[in-house]
């Protein structure tokens, strides 16, 4: 076991496990198998403890008789941060009673985010690599990201699509006009929908004013492509995103275990990931293969027209109706309104029958918890970007926190730490596996039970979590996940497969505002064993 790195106040150490007996890591073959029998998955989440569900309508009608049954939020507010400000939290849809622009809420309607088609299929409709910062050069070479000798999963011609990044004037609510940012002009941008398979192109262009780097979460993606922080798209360039959407190899055949299913796009630029994604910069990007649409033919899944992504976030705005971001708020950016797919409060109509949802917690700093305002469980598909074994009923257990506000005197002294602020490096690598092989890493928080959660996502491919302090995990979170959430002082075991493209990657706190302090590692994997750290092994203007 080796210690690999410290980013912000957490820690990880690393062990080599793949060639012990016992490995437990066949679960993911039986993801497959089960799957066929019936169940689902679910939706992708800003890594901040998501949930989904196939909101089953009950057949006899609600039990109020009203018709209405609506999705609550319970603002928990897990930052953990005793004393944290009075604008931060716990107040919840309450006290949205004051919302932007006079809006009452429940009166606009909840838009579905447009489907961003692609521009050619088969044939680029214009010269691959031709803008400043290239294509991959997977793009060109895919078995040099490959671990040798495996079969490269693609079947369908690849998709070519062009996505620019433009300031937009959205309305929240209607008749007020905010200035953001919008993936094709639209928060949260346009849906890319894709297959295991079909590789896609996204040529986008950078029409702002401040550097971005796209990352695709829950993508299986090469390094060029994954949105490393520093390799941007500058102002006034462009980029082509290159998302192959294979799968690894398992045994020289390709791992449909590894399909993802629900994922988005949203930016990671170094150290401004928080207000990018915050004035609106996040999209939704769907996959299926076979055995997702075996689902949906066997009337198993609803189908597409009851299929729908809902982007839940927070947001605060100024009394002029612009968005208010904090730059110096180094706790993780908070809200007091909420918005389903940009809209402030909107209501959905909908039919009295299964829909599927793919809930997205796409705030910046919250984590949620979801339940039916009539009682009703969830049925949940998923986690984050991975379909479960079995469908899974979620009660949901309401907490209540009672008494008085405990405030703690300060007990700051002479070197106490105030600040986590562990810079990345981006020129070298905390954590080298070598392809082929199994790691079980371990995610220690160092704040203290007091101190911030931190929720930890590993770009390239899922992480299987086995423990969380000492225990086995909730049978929700025991399957493949984006992200294992720390809380304070805690500590989380996952296991990593290496099997496939070479870094660099990262991996980080999904608290957007502590990734922009850079409470983030590189992870890349490489073809030989080496010892970590090491200077990264390729970058990319
Ligand atoms: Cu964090």
């Amino acid at each position: 076991m080796s210690t690999s790195g410290v980013g912000g106040n957490w820690s990880l150490l690393r062990e080599d496990i793949s060639g012990k007996a016992g490995v437990p890591v066949v679960r993911k073959a039986v993801v497959r198998k089960a799957g066929r029998r019936g169940v689902l998955r679910a939706g992708a989440g800003a890594g901040l403890g998501l949930t989904y569900g196939g909101l089953a309508a009950p057949s006899a009608g609600p039990p109020n008789g009203s018709g209405v049954v609506s999705v609550g939020v319970v603002p928990a507010d897990r930052r953990g941060v005793s004393g944290s400000s009075s604008r931060s939290s716990g107040r919840g849809a309450a006290a949205a009673a004051l919302l932007p622009g006079g809006y009452a809420a429940f009166t606009q309607a909840c838009p579905i985010p447009a489907e961003l088609l692609p521009t050619a299929e088969g044939v680029s409709p214009w010269q691959p690599g031709a803008v400043f910062h290239g294509i991959a050069p997977e793009y060109f070479l895919r078995r040099y990201a490959e671990f040798p000798d495996v079969p490269y999963y693609e079947t369908l011609p690849t998709r070519f699509y062009d996505l620019r990044v433009q300031r937009v004037l959205h309305e929240y609510v209607p008749g007020l006009k905010t200035p953001g940012y919008g993936y094709a002009g639209s928060i949260p941008g346009p849906t890319i929908r894709s297959r295991i398979g079909q590789p896609c192109v996204v040529r986008t262009y950078n029409e702002l004013d401040v550097e971005l780097s796209t990352h695709l979460h829950g993508g299986h993606s090469p390094a060029h492509a994954d949105g490393y922080p520093n390799f941007y798209v500058l102002p006034g360039r462009a980029r082509d995103y290159y998302y192959p959407n294979t799968v690894p190899p398992l045994n020289g055949r390709p791992d449909f275990t590894e399909s993802s299913s629900t994922m988005w796009f949203h930016d990671h630029a170094m150290d401004i990931a928080g207000p990018n994604v915050w004035y609106g910069l996040a999209g939704f990007y769907l996959v299926s293969d076979e055995l997702e649409d075996d689902l949906v033919r066997s009337n198993v899944l609803p189908g597409v027209a009851y299929d729908i992504p809902l982007a839940l976030q927070d947001r605060k705005f100024n009394p002029d109706g612009t968005l208010f971001y904090d730059l110096l708020d180094h706790h993780g950016q908070l809200g007091d309104v909420w918005l389903a797919n940009g809209r402030v409060q909107p209501v959905l109509k909908v039919e009295r029958r299964k829909y599927r949802l793919r809930l997205l917690n796409g705030c910046n700093a919250r984590f949620l918890e979801l339940r039916l305002s009539n009682g009703q469980p969830f049925t949940k598909l998923g986690k984050d970007s991975w379909l479960y074994p079995a469908a899974i009923e979620q009660k949901w257990l309401k907490f209540v926190v009672e008494g008085p506000v405990q405030r703690d005197s300060a007990a700051v002294v002479p070197g106490t730490l105030l600040r986590p602020h562990r810079v990345l490096d981006p020129a070298t690598a905390a954590a080298t596996p070598t392809l082929g092989t199994i790691e079980r890493w371990i995610f220690r928080n160092g704040t203290g039970t007091a101190g911030w959660w931190h929720p930890v996502h590993v770009h390239l491919s899922g992480q299987q979590i086995i423990r969380v302090n000492g225990a086995e995990p909730a049978l929700a979170d025991r399957f493949k996940s984006d992200v294992v959430i720390l809380d304070g002082g805690g500590e989380a075991e996952s296991l990593l497969h290496f099997r496939s493209f070479r870094g660099p990657f990262v991996f980080h706190c999904h608290t957007l505002e502590h990734e922009d302090m850079r409470m983030m590692l590189t992870m890349d994997p490489r073809v030989t064993a080496t010892v970590s750290p090491q200077p990264i092994q390729a970058a990319f203007p």
